[in-house]
């Protein structure tokens, strides 16, 4: 660190986790408003009678006897228990417009919605307003489009399994597959790229597999912060003496040292345990050139040991009875050069070969990646090109290998499974057919990119919500913000107040439902809701707290109140599904066989795991093999990049949740009450004249149609920072504004959040 004294930023030294996290903890809830509501909550988490964690998508242990401690997770769960309300006196009190200049920390702060509200263009404010009343408003905008295709239906990852199956049953009858949802914004270049290299758009390890593999690599993610509980399985990996190997241009700490809250004698001795055993810090953007480089080194040695009589270090036979396209790998890679590859990586060639050998000596290899991977231009390649190394030693389909995708949201992998889907298939659609009558088309719906740019042309009029904050998530608010506001019809269904339900549209109304933390009644009695984490694994969640509000209502509910005004032929018993959830997994059992004994299976402890044919080496059917597949060459540059321009990755800090911005801290990487910073590296730093603390102005330089699509933002200080030469990071979502719509992957139309082109210059002093 340089010697400059900048104000909130320091270098963090602890490791991760330890008493800073148990301290983070005290003061979230009592941020709440500690009234016996949250604590109440925190000792349900994750335990098998009680809600799932809406923190993250990391799986349970199976036999979880006693609370497991997670900083993050229980600052998710005390924001939603939160004692605080935004109820109808506080939207009186301030008007939409006045709403609009909080800051989005404040505006969730403002507690848990309490009654349903429209919008009242006139006066600028929300006012309540009886549920039977905002059905109606609803179905009778929905109905009076002319084309149901003008439509948008978005859907974010905390949705139970049983309210995004009616809702996608709604959205069907009316007749369209709009499905835009926060998984196109996350993890789709692994829906998409999986499912050509091995039949599934799934990961394939399960929890156990950890317990039995010889090498674990981690490819862009940040567990320390978005997956906690993960480090305590790293942990015990990392205790076996089994190598992990992190892939990261940022030096995360959870991924080098953890102090594990769990364990009293690492706390009280102040002890860590070190997890990564080597750190690449790989350019932004460069691990598409380090997994070929890692491949061309596996070849080789192949070719070696072969010549001298080995069995060679590939798995032969596994390639020959398991995979096609090895040989036009081959020639990829042997067309590949290594100053390439040195480049693009920022690595030497002495560091690939050695991660090659860590790989290539383990009989059992786990990969894990997150969104340092999926949200790129390449996204879709990236994640190919790590089933390509794991698939050229059998590393996928045995115990302790495979690939593990780590998801975001607790259920975005679940609402996918249960028929959340701009791309219907076949099978569903006869599922659908055999169980209700409904026929619709398989025509492909809009994902979330072209959602918006339906919305900005005028070509869909109407965008309903359930869940998240799609304005802030989205890449390019100068062209959503606006888009938004041309909407005839906005629904909001949402737990808490953030900055999309400030857009109004014709007509806007927000629909206030219970959490995972609360009880829900209905005609049968209380029920449960049942949630994918990223091993498929399906479980039940129930919440036992007060609902926050008497007007609450569950979105199952809510979906089928929407239904019901808009559909008033329907086909489907809404009323019947809604009285007893168990109702609802028996149809979602018959659309789709894998949930076999559905109601049954969940009521096992620790529920149970879909069938994921990789796992057991069906890559998709009879005759069907994984495949090699091939990414372009790294000699043509993928951006075209101008050579001044800097790559600039957004990430998360330490206390958020995607746009609900907890607090202030990213402790893990030094920064205390500000989030304006643009993490550098220093000889780039030098190079620009720019010193630490100095004030920046980022400009993205983003090659495209027409030309290069160019946006700003000046405000941010220059932090320095360990990160490779050319790379540069800042947080999520303030760096939305310097991605534009069209700067995404073809393939799964991931935003490019983690690659923008940015050029970054000091500002005159104010002084
Ligand atoms: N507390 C908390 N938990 C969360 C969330 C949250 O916001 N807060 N969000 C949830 C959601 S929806 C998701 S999707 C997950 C996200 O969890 P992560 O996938 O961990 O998400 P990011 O913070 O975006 O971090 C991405 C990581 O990728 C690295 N990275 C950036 N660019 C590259 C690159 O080009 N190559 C490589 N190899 N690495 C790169 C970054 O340095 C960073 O460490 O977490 C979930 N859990
Ligand atoms: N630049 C950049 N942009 C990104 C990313 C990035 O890394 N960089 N990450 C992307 C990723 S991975 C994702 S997943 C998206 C996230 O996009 P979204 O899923 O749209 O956003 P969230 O912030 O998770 O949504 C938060 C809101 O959800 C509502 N909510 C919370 N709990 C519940 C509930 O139980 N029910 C209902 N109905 N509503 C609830 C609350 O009103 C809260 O304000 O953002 C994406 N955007
Ligand atoms: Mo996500």
């Amino acid at each position: 660190m340089t010697e400059r004294k900048v104000p909130g930023v320091s270098d963090y030294q602890a490791a991760a986790g330890g008493w800073g996290a148990l301290a983070a903890v005290a003061r979230v809830i009592k941020g709440q408003m500690a009234v016996g509501r949250e604590t109440a909550a925190l000792r349900r988490v994750n335990q098998p009678t009680g809600f799932d964690c809406p923190g993250c998508a990391w799986p349970d242990p199976k036999h979880t006897s006693s609370f497991e401690f997670c900083e993050n997770g229980a600052k998710a769960v005390s924001w939603e228990a939160t004692g605080k309300r935004a109820t109808p006196e506080l939207f009186a009190r301030y008007s939409v417009a006045e709403l609009w200049e909080w800051s989005d920390h404040a505006l969730e702060d403002a507690g848990r919605l309490t009654h349903p509200l429209i919008y009242d263009a006139d006066s600028d404010h929300y006012r309540a307003i009886e549920w039977d009343e905002a059905f109606s408003h609803i179905g009778q905008a929905l109905r009076a489009l002319p084309d149901p295709d003008m439509a948008e239906f978005y859907t974010s990852g905390r949705t139970s399994n049983e309210a995004a199956f009616l809702y996608q049953l709604m959205v069907r009858e009316y007749g369209t597959n709009n499905f835009p949802d926060c998984s196109n914004l996350c993890h789709e270049a692994t829906s998409v790229g999986l499912p050509d290299s091995i039949g599934v758009g799934k990961g394939t390890v399960t929890l156990e597999d950890f317990e039995h593999c010889d090498a674990v690599f981690s490819f862009g993610h940040n567990p320390g912060t978005n997956h906690p509980r993960m480090l305590g399985t790293l942990r015990e990996v990392a205790r076996r003496g089994v190598p992990i190997v992190a892939v990261n241009p940022l030096r995360e700490r959870g991924l080098e040292r953890f102090t594990s809250p769990q364990d009293v004698s690492e706390m009280l001795a102040n002890r860590a345990t070190p997890i990564a055993q080597t750190y690449y810090q790989v350019r932004i953007g460069g691990d598409v050139a380090l997994l070929k480089g890692m491949m061309k080194c596996l070849l080789d040695a192949d070719a070696a040991d072969l010549a001298r009589g080995g069995a060679g270090v590939l798995d032969h036979a596994f390639i020959a009875e398991h995979t096609e396209g090895l040989e036009a790998l081959r020639e990829d890679l042997a067309r590949t050069r290594w100053e390439d590859v040195l480049a693009k990586t920022g690595l030497s060639r002495a560091d690939i070969e050695a991660a090659a050998r860590v790989y290539a000596n383990a009989e059992r290899v786990i990969i894990c990646y997150g969104m340092g991977m999926t949200q790129h231009r390449f996204g879709t390649h990236n994640v190919q090109q790590m089933a390509n190394l794991l698939l050229l030693r059998g590393n996928i389909g045995k115990p302790g290998a495979g690939i593990a995708p780590i998801r975001g949201h607790s259920n975005v992998q679940g609402d996918r499974t249960v028929g959340i889907t701009e791309k219907p298939s076949q099978a569903l659609a006869d599922g659908i057919k055999r169980t209700y009558g409904i026929e619709f088309p398989l025509t492909h719906g809009h994902d979330a990119v072209e959602s918006i740019r339906a919305i900005r042309d005028g070509r869909s009029k109407a965008l309903i919500c359930l869940g998240g904050n799609l304005a802030v998530a989205m890449s390019d608010p100068e062209t959503t913000l606006p888009a938004m506001r041309k909407l005839d019809l906005a629904v909001h269904i949402a737990t808490k107040l953030n900055r999309s339900h400030l857009i109004p549209a014709r007509q806007t109304l927000l629909l206030p439902c219970l959490g995972r933390t609360e009880r829900d009644e209905q005609a049968s009695g209380l029920q449960s809701v049942t949630v994918e984490d990223s091993m498929s694994m399906v479980h039940a969640s129930q919440g036992g707290l007060t609902p926050a509000s008497e007007h609450l209502r569950s979105e199952p509910a809510i979906v089928a109140g929407i239904a019901k005004a808009t559909l008033p032929h329907s086909k489907v018993d809404w009323d019947g599904l809604v009285s007893d959830y168990d109702r609802i997994r028996d149809d979602i059992e018959s659309v789709f066989p894998i949930f076999h004994d559905f109601n049954r299976r969940v009521r096992e402890p620790g529920g149970f795991r879909l069938y994921v044919g990789a796992s057991v080496r069906d890559w998709g059917g009879p005759g069907r093999k994984a495949r090699f597949l091939l990414a372009p060459g790294l000699d043509e540059d993928p951006q075209g990049q101008e050579p001044d321009l800097l790559t600039l990755t957004t990430v998360r800090a330490h206390d958020q949740y995607n746009t609900t911005i907890y607090g202030f801290d990213d402790r893990y990487r030094g920064i205390s009450g500000r989030r304006d910073v643009v993490f550098l590296n220093a000889e780039d730093m030098q190079a620009r004249g720019i010193a630490h603390g100095d004030a920046i102005e980022v400009e993205s330089r983003v090659p495209g149609a027409g030309g290069t699509h160019s946006r700003r933002i000046s405000g941010y200080i220059a932090v320095q920072y360990h990160l490779p030469r050319g790379s540069a990071a800042m947080y999520f979502p303030e760096g939305n504004r310097l991605v534009p719509l069209d700067s995404h992957d073809p393939n799964s139309g991931t935003p490019a959040y983690k690659s923008i082109p940015v050029l970054i210059t000091r500002l005159p002093d104010a002084s």
